[in-house]
């Protein structure tokens, strides 16, 4: 779990361990360069079946903010006779290779790494290398899929490795015969630049990393219109992630782990803008853009995507790192850049080339006025409390109107739509149509959405800016800032985006959201449900049909368990749809209501009530922290 918390921040008085500031990592001579490795020439010698690759492990200098910043000692493999890379070398072999892997252990240190061997066993025996040896092990590449090997010091789990070995990590993939060999491989990993006083990891110092490198110095990736894009991604990092793509659904056709890879047959595959990336684990996805312009793929938690940490002689505590961007915001030299100057961590970029002569088309559309206003909030944090407020009829809202959360948007699917969205606040916004299949320019991302020649502004103080859209697709979705969205989002920036199908009327009665957020300026640790907890309980009746449409707009939780209780046990319920994607038919049983549910997910279900009674809905953490147990439904 991630230890930063809205609680954590919330605290004005220093704790202990800040007040002592962080103690540094033992210092390491300067050394060898290591290099990025983008995961696409496969290391080691394939002869007539058989791979043969020489390891190292090697101490190393780490430029992950680019050549002229600081860099990390860590440590990294190395194929024998070049240079170390983060992430190590790539095993990429096709089934039924021999694999023989030598590893060289130079430190004083013992190293045990994991990962290499077959894997139709379930299990693999450890590689432990004893100070100054080296160890050899051969095994068949025998079970297509995406797999990894990693290296510790200590840590027998991944979730331990923060620190200098926290970058001992490769891809192992095994390609079928009619595995795609146009795809991407692509490992997040987690680094530490410090530790607390009691060994724990300083978040103010934290980098999150894909393929070696954070945001904004990732990979930028082009692609035209049609293509097909394969992605592979592998989190070795110590943390769950909730990665999100931006404009698209991207089909999940894998998930899998060290030892294990599922390949999805058809009916098992889910469309997904959202998913849940827990450490230790691997995904292959593929999606393909029918529009043009810039996108991007991100972790939805906001921790992981705000400016990196600094390093060297400017290093932050993690109160001096994350303190401002609650309170003020990043200060972005140009708001109109904020996705390349305010982000950070755990995103990547891509460019879709618009075919020529392209134009969008442009229909007479509904008009709808959607303001961001704030007020001065009445204690906390950041001193201000944001809402969106829909105007209603002639008048505008008032400028001091703020409700939390926003309010319910409905459109229609297929109706062209235009919503115009003023800022009456005092720094610069954007919103992020989540799960919409969006053109480009108005998807939220400011300095990066649209054209070269055409990026998506910020909305500036005082002014507005139109979305264009034609919702493609009926279901549930969300809309929230995309600018310092620690503080905005974590103010109330959010709200939930229904689009009805063609003919079907909105009935709020029998149609619910149930959109999860953060509370506001609260130095505890619980999301409030449609903006309250406990929430105003809803009646429904005995018989009746309601279509409940979970969303969690959260700010860093990727691990929400969910439970929709009645006498303590789980409800019958039918999963309809994820991510405003509706399910195919085989996924859509009566099963019991509870489900892992992480940010930047929606998630709707078909329940009908067979009895009077209280209805709780229950969240735990993924550690079995309650969250929330509140009853938010009387059947009557
Ligand atoms: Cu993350």
């Amino acid at each position: 779990m991630n230890r930063l918390t809205l609680s954590a921040l919330g605290i004005t008085t220093l704790t202990a361990a800040w007040t002592f500031g962080a103690t540094d990592v033992p210092s390491i001579a300067p050394s060898t360069k290591i290099v990025f490795n983008d995961n696409r020439d496969p290391a080691g010698a394939l002869v007539d079946g058989l791979l043969e690759l020489e390891l190292e492990i090697v101490q190393g200098s780490w430029h992950l903010l680019g050549d002229d910043e600081p860099a990390g000692e860590v440590l990294a493999f190395a194929e024998r006779g070049k240079a170390p890379s983060i992430p190590g070398p790539l095993i990429r072999v096709p089934l039924g290779t021999e694999v023989h892997v030598t590893v060289t252990n130079p430190l004083d240190t013992a190293i045990v790494i994991r990962g290499l061997g077959a894997r139709h066993d379930g299990a693999i025996a450890p590689l432990r290398l004893a100070p100054g040896t080296t160890r050899d092990v051969q095994f068949m590449a025998d079970v297509e899929g995406t797999y990894f090997y990693w290296g510790a010091l200590t840590a027998a789990r991944l979730g331990d490795r923060n620190f200098e070995d926290s970058q001992l990590s490769g891809v192992l993939a095994v390609d079928g015969p009619n595995t795609p060999t146009d795809d991407r491989i692509m490992m997040i990993g987690v680094w530490f630049d410090g530790r607390l006083p009691d060994g724990s990891p300083d978040f103010g110092r934290e980098f999150l990393v894909i393929n070696g490198r954070p945001w904004p110095h990732t990979e930028r990736l082009t692609y035209d219109m049609g293509d097909s894009i394969r992605w592979r991604l592998v989190n070795t990092s110590s943390d769950t992630h909730a990665m999100h793509l931006h404009g698209f659904y991207f089909r999940v056709d894998a998930r899998g782990d060290m030892v294990r890879d599922t390949l999805y047959w058809p009916q098992q595959r889910r469309m997904a803008v959202t998913e849940r990336f827990p450490s230790g684990t691997t995904m292959s996805l593929v999606w393909s853009p029918d529009r043009p312009g810039g996108w991007i793929f991100h972790c939805h938690m906001s921790v992981h995507v705000a400016p990196n940490a600094t390093m060297g002689p400017d290093r932050l505590s993690e109160e001096q790192r994350f303190l401002p961007l609650f309170q003020e915001g990043h200060h972005d030299a140009d708001p109109n850049m904020h996705a390349v100057q305010g982000m950070g961590g755990l995103l990547m970029a891509t460019y879709v080339r618009p075919p020529p002569g392209w134009v969008p088309n442009e229909p007479k559309r509904r008009e709808m006025r959607l303001f961001i206003n704030s007020v001065p909030a009445s204690g906390g944090l950041s001193g201000r409390q944001f809402g969106y407020v829909l105007q209603e009829g002639d008048r505008e809202p008032a400028r001091d109107s703020v409700r939390l959360p926003g309010p319910t948007l409905v459109l229609r699917k297929g109706e062209p739509t235009s919503i115009r969205v003023f800022n009456r606040t005092d720094e610069p916004s954007q919103v992020h149509w989540h799960g919409l299949e969006i053109e480009s320019y108005f998807d939220g991302v400011a300095g990066l959405g649209g054209y070269p020649e055409r990026l998506t502004p910020a909305i500036l103080p005082g002014d507005s800016f139109e979305i264009r859209i034609t919702p493609p697709r009926a279901g549930s979705f969300m809309y929230h800032t995309h600018i310092n969205d620690l503080r905005q989002q974590g103010s109330g920036l959010y709200g939930a985006f229904v689009v009805l199908d063609e003919g079907e009327r909105w009935d709020p009665q029998t149609d619910r959201v149930f959109i999860f957020g953060e509370t506001p300026f609260r130095d505890d640790e619980i999301p409030v449900l449609n903006g309250a907890n406990p929430p105003e309980p809803i009646t429904f009746r005995v018989g009746t049909t309601y279509r409940l449409r979970f969303m969690d707009i959260t700010l860093n939780r990727p691990n929400t368990r969910l439970r929709f209780l009645r006498d303590g046990f789980p409800v019958l319920w039918m999963p309809l749809a994820k991510d405003g994607f509706d399910l195919p038919p085989g996924q859509r049983t009566l099963q019991r209501a509870e489900r892992t549910i992480a940010v930047g997910e929606t998630m709707d279900y078909r329940y009908t009530p067979d009895q009077p009674g209280e209805l709780h809905l229950e969240l735990r953490q993924g550690n079995g922290v309650l969250l929330f147990d509140q009853v938010v439904m009387v059947v009557q």
